[in-house]
């Protein structure tokens, strides 16, 4: 049913602008362009990957709607695998949209979210970790997210999965040799050997599941709380960060009471900073429902800057704040955590005595002054980017690293049949099992719901 159908969409924003683009694509799209185009080469008649010039024409009045530039390109060498026809029109909220009207009076269907790169999916044209990229390619908000979607799309990490499932899939017929010959006692490999080698995809998976923490980071952005006492210069901190006075900043100790949080580029990860209320004792409720957020939001962080006054000695309140950050860290290993000492154009209190008392190294700033800052964005960039290599496989969805680690726990269970000395038809179904999770990610098995789940996030028209 599916496949019948001819769909159509307009896939350029919609606003003010020189030129849209209107795509159809299904079995009638040349049908449908022959309707509507006047020009001195019918759709239909032209070569394939050929652009035409003429006008869109209403069938109903003859009435010339638009001067366009029409893209043919037959299947199966276009983005769906069928017949597409890109409609280069010029742009405007109004004429675009009677272009799009007027390819739907001819039969086509509007086109769901996704639903031209689902097209192609179904079609074989692209894999679901391409079409993972393809979105987040669209929106990717730095440089680094736009590479590490650009590497997944040019297939780095479909190579690597399928590179695994090859040696599993070799060893399997292996195992199933071996089966085979088990009446005439021949031993094709023995169980020490496929312990070895499910030990070594073992590790290569563990190696591209390692990948995730940046992966996902780079992908999704990192949340970074400042925490700290009132007055510490947090709001202070966030501004210069943002190099924008956005947070409201005075000697007033309790000035923030809700969050604010922006995003900046670092080495190429969107770092979303949340500017909270300061740690305190108060009978203030505003303050005291402030400073619940605050808390609350560590929990939910990447990275928490802990930011204390140097130029003052500890007190009890940044004792309250270095429990609550200890609190955290110990939650969620995976919680990064950098101590940042503020104020240092008023002096230093006692650096030595600072760290002892805390028991962590300090970068020391002055938010007032901006000195230190630039140290302070570089050590937070190499705390989430140390590890990337852009042309190397990388995952960075959730259901990438769940796929991995079904296909590990799968693998241990192998290791564990050959362990118990049972038939090798137990292991070779183990592995089988494995080489299914990999499958999940080029989506080769796939549910309709994680399907559903990722076409719509797409924009129409894509
Ligand atoms: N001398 C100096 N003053 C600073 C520095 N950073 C912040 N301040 C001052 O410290 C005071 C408090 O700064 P804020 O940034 O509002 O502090 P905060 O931690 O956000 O405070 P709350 O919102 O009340 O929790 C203001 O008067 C700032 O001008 C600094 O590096 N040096
Ligand atoms: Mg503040």
């Amino acid at each position: 049913m599916f496949f019948e159908d001819t769909i159509a969409a307009i896939s350029t924003p919609l606003g003010i602008g020189a030129v849209s683009m209107v795509r159809i694509s299904g079995k009638n799209s040349v049908a449908i362009a022959d309707k509507i185009f006047g020009g001195r080469v019918k759709p239909s008649v032209a070569e394939s990957h050929s652009i035409l010039f003429g006008y869109l024409i209403d069938p109903e009045n003859s009435e010339k709607v638009d001067s366009v530039l029409l893209s043919v390109m037959r299947s199966p060498k276009s983005y769906t695998g069928f017949d597409t026809i890109e409609i280069s029109c010029h742009g405007g909220i109004v004429n675009t949209k009677k272009v799009l009207d007027l390819v739907l009076s001819q039969g086509a269907r509007l086109a769901e979210p996704g639903e031209f790169t689902k097209l192609a999916y179904l079609n074989g044209k692209i894999d679901l970790s391409q079409v993972e990229a393809i979105a987040d390619l669209i929106h990717a908000k730095t440089e680094g997210a736009r590479r590490a979607s650009m590497s997944q799309f040019i297939g780095n990490l479909r190579n690597e999965v399928s590179s695994l499932r090859n040696q599993l899939i070799q060893l399997c017929s292996l195992l199933e040799i071996d089966l085979d010959f088990a009446e005439e006692n021949l031993l094709i490999i023995d169980a020490i050997k496929i312990n070895d080698q499910l030990s070594g995809v073992e590790n290569q998976i563990k190696r591209l599941l390692s990948t995730y923490n940046t992966g996902h980071i780079i992908r999704e952005g990192a949340r970074v709380s400042i925490l700290g006492k009132p007055n510490v210069g947090k709001s202070s901190l966030m501004n210069a960060m943002l190099q924008k006075d956005r947070a409201i900043v005075s000697h007033l100790p309790g000035t923030t009471r809700d969050y604010i949080e922006e995003t900046i580029d670092i080495n190429g990860i969107p770092f979303t900073f949340v500017d909270t209320a300061g740690i305190r004792d108060t009978k203030d409720d505003i303050e005291i429902h402030g400073i619940h957020f605050s808390k609350e939001n560590i929990h939910s962080s990447d990275l928490i800057i802990a930011l204390f006054d140097i130029s003052s000695p500890l007190d009890d309140d940044d004792h309250r704040v270095k429990t609550i950050l200890d609190g955290a860290l110990l939650q969620n290993k995976t919680v990064k955590a950098i101590y940042v000492g503020n104020k240092t154009d008023l002096g230093e209190f006692d650096r030595t005595k600072f760290a002892s008392e805390i028991g962590s190294d300090f970068i020391n700033i002055s938010a007032k002054s901006q000195s230190g800052i630039d140290e302070l964005k570089k050590k937070i960039g190499v705390l989430f980017n140390s590890d990337v290599s852009f042309s190397s496989p990388m995952i960075s969805r959730l259901r990438h690293k769940i796929a991995l680690e079904k296909s590990i726990a799968s693998l241990k269970m192998a290791k564990k049949s050959l362990e118990h000395n049972l038939s090798f038809e137990f292991v070779a179904l183990d592995i089988h099992n494995a080489i299914q999770s990999l499958a999940e990610i080029v989506g080769e098995v796939s549910s309709g719901d994680v399907l559903n789940n990722i076409f719509s996030n797409f924009c129409i028209g894509k």
